[in-house]
């Protein structure tokens, strides 16, 4: 069965004005749909093909650089679905109580979680992804590079923000801190999260 891409969990124009229709056309309609079809053509025909999207992000970061464009269009695919699922109309705000514990526990409380989370966004040099990690058992900041992503490194993401450039440039341009801001203040979707930690 081929890899799909899954549609958006909200209306396109749903996020507007921090991330606008026009963003989705691009973000999810092209770039995200370019990474399942890279990802089918370079996996049909493999025993790849049958396996899920998880196993082959494991499979193909155990052999790099052979599977380099597998590893890269797969963590992709991942990466979206995963980042469209932690956005939501009227999200932001602070997590629930428990989530709250545990950052406050970990992390140093809420505002240097925001403080730190926003740091990492904005000084992923280039193209990637901030995230909010589990990593043996404690919550973790972390950024990675490109397609890179915390399954690779036996860590289990929470929560995540795209900082390539396609991912803000039409609403905010060069204002990837204004991007990020507007993330953490009016879409982060805290449910969806704390689900996230098991
Ligand atoms: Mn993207």
């Amino acid at each position: 069965m081929a890899f799909e891409l899954p549609p958006l969990p909200f209306a396109a124009d749903a996020l507007e004005p921090h991330i606008s229709a026009r963003t989705f056309e691009f973000h999810h309609g092209k770039h995200h749909a370019a990474y399942v079809t890279n990802l089918n053509n370079l996996t049909k025909d493999s025993d790849l093909a049958g396996k899920s999207l998880e196993e082959v992000i494991k499979i193909a970061a155990a052999d790099l650089p052979a599977k380099q464009g597998i590893f890269n269009n797969a963590a992709q695919v991942w990466n979206h679905t995963f980042f469209w699922n932690c956005l939501k109309k009227g999200g932001g705000g602070k997590p629930g109580a428990k989530l709250l514990a545990r950052i406050d526990a970990d992390l140093g409380g809420f505002d240097k979680f925001k403080e730190d989370f926003k740091n990492a966004a904005v000084t992923q040099f280039g193209s990637g992804w901030a995230w909010l990690v589990l990593d043996g058992g404690k919550l973790k900041i972390v950024k990675t590079a490109n397609a890179d992503l915390p399954l690779a490194h036996g860590q289990t993401a929470l929560l995540t923000v795209d900082v390539w450039e396609h991912a803000y440039y039409l609403d905010w341009q060069n204002r990837r801190p204004d991007f990020v801001q507007a993330f953490l203040d009016h879409l982060v979707n805290w449910d969806f999260v704390e689900a996230n930690l098991g």
